[in-house]
């Protein structure tokens, strides 16, 4: 996943700058793909929240994030903001 790789500086938190940095993604279209890791909504993600993240969205514990169980979480958004 993009976002694992973003961690420009390896502080261990993955920032919107950093994200947009990585993937030369526009400020929104990389705000929406933050978002649904940012767990507590404090715009960064540190390695908890995407393993919770993963965790959450591994349906069926394959170990694996399939497209559909992505889609899935990514229709969800469930801390709602
Ligand atoms: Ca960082
Ligand atoms: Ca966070
Ligand atoms: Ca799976």
């Amino acid at each position: 996943m993009v976002v694992l790789l973003s961690d420009g500086n390896k502080n261990g938190e993955i920032t919107l700058e950093e994200l947009m940095a990585a993937t030369k993604l526009s400020k929104s279209i990389a705000e929406a793909v933050l978002k649904p890791y940012d767990v507590n909504g404090d715009g960064k993600v540190v390695k908890s929240e995407i393993e919770s993240y993963f965790n959450n969205a591994d349906t069926n514990d394959d170990g694996s994030v399939s497209e559909t169980e992505f889609n899935k979480v990514h229709s969800q958004q469930p801390n709602g903001k």
